[in-house]
């Protein structure tokens, strides 16, 4: 591979990461799921983060997938252990206390709409196409899929999508619930880049905190969830942010964040 596996570039706290394999509709490989996760851990140690955008190379693909020529002659115990890079992988992209915006731009299959599974937000080209194929491999989504799908479009669709292995057009992945707004390829840049920067020019904390909330509320009982927020909530006072929200709406002015 000629390129770098991830392209990063950084706007002021704004960083956009390219998975860039475009020959091969940017398949997660070894090699770009460590260059995602050595990327992943430098930016977790930054505090002026504010904001990322995921994508992958090229007009035709996000992801097309985990590598299938990679996987081909694995044992159990190296598909194991490539699964567990991906969730770990994966898993620090959803932990980071920053909003991450999945540039749907194409395929989203398989390991690709795993990726945008753990991202906040999904954004997608009208001509992209989501799926969960591995039925169709013979094997069963192993980066997070049969866990990450059903909590975010129910149980019945997910196992609708990964025993058939049907692929979906955007309009359908919508109206699903699995992306958050679907437009013209021409589009989508100008769109995902705006909304990457709106979102990252929100109070830090309350974004951290909100994520915070949503994430790790999923997996609770209610009345856990709901302490969780309450706690998560008071924690808020406690900063600057807070003060500085509230006295910019009685001010009658924009916040300074
Ligand atoms: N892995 C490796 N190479 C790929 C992949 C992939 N997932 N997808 C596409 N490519 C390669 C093709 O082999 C081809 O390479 P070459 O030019 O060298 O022949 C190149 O990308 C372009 O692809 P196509 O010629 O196939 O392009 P088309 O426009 O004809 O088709 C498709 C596009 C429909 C996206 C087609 O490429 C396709 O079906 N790809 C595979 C989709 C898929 O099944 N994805 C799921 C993979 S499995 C997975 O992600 C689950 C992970 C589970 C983890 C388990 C841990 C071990």
């Amino acid at each position: 591979m000629s390129e770098k596996p991830i392209e990063v570039v950084d706007n002021g706290g704004i960083v956009r990461l390219t998975i860039t394999r475009p020959k091969a509709l940017n398949a997660l490989n070894s090699a770009v799921l460590e260059a995602l996760e050595a990327t992943l851990l430098e930016l977790e140690a930054r505090d002026d983060l504010r904001a990322v955008l995921i994508t992958g190379a090229g007009e035709k693909a996000f992801v097309a997938g985990a590598d299938i020529a990679e996987m081909r002659d694995k044992t159990p115990e190296q598909a194991r252990a490539f699964a567990q890079k991906a969730l770990k992988t994966f898993k620090r992209l959803e932990t980071l206390p920053v909003p991450v915006v999945a540039l749907v731009n194409g395929f989203c299959l398989g390991g690709g709409c795993e990726l945008a599974l753990a991202s906040d937000w999904a954004v997608a080209s009208d001509n992209a196409v989501f799926g969960q194929p591995e039925v169709l491999l013979g094997v069963i989504p192993g980066f997070g899929g049969t866990q990450r799908l059903p909590r975010r479009v129910g149980p019945a669709m997910a196992l609708d999508l990964v025993t058939t292995g049907r692929k979906i057009d955007a309009a359908e992945a919508l109206r699903i619930g699995l992306v958050n707004q679907v437009m013209p390829q021409a589009n989508l840049e100008a769109y995902a880049e705006e909304l990457t920067k709106q979102l990252g020019g929100n109070g830090p904390e309350a974004v951290r905190n909100a994520k915070q909330a949503v994430h790790d509320g999923q997996d609770q009982d209610l009345d856990s969830a709901l302490a969780l927020e309450t706690s998560l909530f008071a924690l808020g006072f406690a900063g600057a942010e807070q003060k500085e929200g509230m006295n910019a709406f009685l001010e009658k002015r924009k916040p300074n964040f």
